[in-house]
């Protein structure tokens, strides 16, 4: 009699996939695996793939060609859906992989089933080499504690680009960070990584002159890794402050600084023009040229340069040049975007913000607009997290990416991440940006953002929860304006409140226990910074968020002690309220002095922890409630 398969449960794919369809039972891979690599088994895959298997507890891989007749090991076959083994393997799974790019399938079945002989086979089978690393991160996340699912999943992207653009000012990342992020991008299913720092002297303020040896030679080894794990890496020139658009000098300067990197391996190429004036000329001649300085001069003067750039690169066998207008931050008709969009190559691809820099949500209509305003689908320039601007100053931005129209898939070719200075820190935003654009109908801003709490946490539950918690207190994400798009300590001002509310309409009973919630808030928001320093395992991110963490500590020790302050002005110690919330503000002083790293960001001050709620509470408590008096 046949041994009925273990009951199988649904596992965290993120990107969630298009299709997953589990289709009976689980099965464990053992200690030794049947390896059938084919064609598209790059060495990215093939890394992994031994990863996800030595983590699974195999300790032997024996390598094939062939399915074997007989197999008495679970086999695993791997390449491009064009490949006869794979499709032989997928026939027997019945499924098959989209024909479009970076489509995969991944499709797991237990030896039970009808047409699967032996131990049990996994499937990872890509339209094209990157659809099958795309594969192989998504068996990464379904193999748990040495078994999988008997599963298919069908999965393509939704957005033909999707990434992060390094476009802030203040401190770069360093190029180890920006491997780092290359590699995590890959992780995320993304294809895209735009170098655009704009504290990059040769980049931007002195674009002209040539890069250092070492530089190019970092950005080209940068390049390379990219290219390895399919993410296509652009690089940006901003001429914009300083360039004289009729001086043929200026535009073999921008050729030169192209070669330089096309020589180390880059492919792609970007022009900027955010940020700038464009109401005066930088020459005489450009007068001469394009007539007075004015928007639509402007826009004629750029289209040009664009497109003569565009040009050398069909040539060249490149793709599309990437441009960011001056005007990227509404879709509002001006004699700047008319012109632009009418002499524009359609080639060029074109970016923009939102109906702002920091829009507070971004619809399927906005995006009609843009895509209306520019003449052409455009490449979503999504400035969160960013916190480069004095809105923004002391915070970093830990809430989930969210407020962004299920659809906009239909309108945009793609979404890009402006991340913080922070490289790591900014991983929880942009891994729901890079989920959305995947999937945009199907994604969900806070299992994502678990997910990828998760796995700083390395996937250990109790750092998983100290970081949410400490999320939490990072949640406000500021616009440009005086109102947040997303509010802060969500969580924890639900606490809070419901003491207030207790306090003003609650018997005895609801006063004390609303109190020992935010007691216990309290006393996990004071141990998160230890287990995070203990357990996250991107060292990075305790780095970044140092004083942060020192910040949440004291903070969540002054709400401690205002909630024991609470707890005594009601009960019969009441005599001891007073003391308490002495010591709480002292700590609330101490906490709210904590200043960010010098030179990390653009502005700099005291760190915020969730400000606007947890500090006014430390401030309010000791009038909330008025002790028993003396008899
Ligand atoms: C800059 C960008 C900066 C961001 C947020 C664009 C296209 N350009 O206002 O470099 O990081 O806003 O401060 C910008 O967004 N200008």
């Amino acid at each position: 009699m046949a041994v009925p398969a273990a009951a199988a449960t649904a596992p965290g794919i993120f990107p969630t996939p298009h299709a997953l369809d589990l289709t009976g039972g689980e099965f464990d891979l053992g200690d030794t695996v049947v390896l059938v690599r084919k064609n598209g088994v790059d060495a990215a895959v093939a890394d992994s793939l031994e990863q996800t298997l030595t983590q699974a507890g195999v300790r032997r891989i024996i390598r094939a060609n062939a399915l074997p007749r007989d197999p008495d090991r679970p086999v695993i076959v791997a390449g491009l859906a064009s490949e006869a083994v794979v499709r032989d393997a997928l026939a027997k799974a019945r499924a098959s992989v989209p024909d479009l790019p970076e489509s995969y399938v991944l499709a797991a079945r237990n030896g039970l089933e009808e047409g699967v002989k032996g131990k049990g086979l996994v499937i990872l089978a890509g339209r094209d080499a990157a659809g099958l690393l795309h594969a192989a991160q998504s068996f990464r996340q379904t193999v748990r504690s040495g078994s999988i699912a008997a599963l298919t999943v069908v999965d393509y992207p939704s957005m033909p680009v999707r990434g992060t653009i390094e476009g802030f000012y203040g401190k770069p990342w360093t190029m180890a960070e920006r491997a780092s992020h290359i590699r995590f991008l890959a992780s995320m299913k993304a294809n895209t990584f735009i170098y655009s720092p704009k504290d990059d002297v040769f980049a931007r303020d002195k674009w002209r002159e040539p890069y250092p040896a070492e530089t190019l030679d970092a950005l080209g080894n940068l390049a390379r890794l990219a290219g390895r794990v399919h993410i296509n890496f652009v690089y940006a020139v901003s001429p914009g402050p300083s360039i004289c658009y009729s001086d043929p000098a200026d535009i073999e300067a921008i050729r030169r600084k192209f070669a330089s990197l096309r020589r180390n391996d880059v492919e792609s190429f970007y022009v900027a023009f955010d940020d700038i004036e464009y109401t005066k000329w930088n020459c005489a001649s450009d007068e001469a040229k394009f007539g007075a300085p004015g928007q639509k001069a402007a826009a004629q003067a750029q289209a040009g340069l664009l497109n003569t750039i565009q040009e050398d690169l069909a040539k060249s066998g490149h793709g599309s040049l990437i441009m960011v207008p001056t005007e990227y931050y509404n879709t509002t008709e001006t004699p700047y975007k008319a012109a632009l969009r009418e002499a524009l190559d359609p080639r060029v691809v074109v970016q923009w913000t939102g109906t702002d820099v920091v829009p507070a949500s971004i619809s399927v209509n906005h995006a009609k607009d843009a895509t209306r305003a520019f003449g052409r689908k455009t490449l979503l320039w999504d400035n969160y997290p960013v916190n480069d601007f004095k809105e923004s100053e002391g915070r970093l931005l830990l809430a989930p990416y969210d407020y962004r129209q299920a659809g906009l898939s239909q309108q945009l070719t793609g979404i890009v991440a402006n991340p913080m200075n922070q490289e790591v820190s900014s991983r929880p935003a942009v891994a729901g940006l890079l989920s959305f654009a995947w999937n945009d109908a199907d994604y969900d801003a806070q299992r994502t953002w678990r997910a990828a709490a998760r796995e700083l946490a390395g996937g250990n539950e109790q750092v998983t929860q100290a970081l949410l918690t400490f999320f939490d207190a990072q949640h406000l994400a500021p616009t440009f304006g005086h109102l947040p798009w997303q509010p802060q300590a969500p969580r924890l001002k639900a606490r809070i409140d419901a003491v207030r509310d207790a306090l003003a309409y609650g018997d005895a009973a609801e006063q004390q226990a609303t109190l020992r919630d935010l007691a216990q808030a309290a006393d996990a928001l004071a141990a998160a910074p230890d287990v995070i320093r203990a357990g996250v395992v991107e060292p990075g991110f305790v780095a970044e968020a140092k004083p942060w963490l020192e910040a949440t500590q004291l903070w969540a020790r002054a709400l401690q002690l205002s909630v024991r302050g609470l707890e005594a002005e009601l009960g019969a110690t009441s005599k001891a309220g007073p003391r308490f919330f002495e010591e709480a503000d002292r700590l609330a002083r101490q906490a709210a002095a904590i200043e960010a790293i010098p030179g990390a960001t653009r502005f700099v001050g005291p760190v915020k922890v969730a400000d606007g709620v947890l500090d006014t509470f430390v401030k309010d408590a000791p009038r909330l409630i008025h002790g028993r008096q003396e008899q």
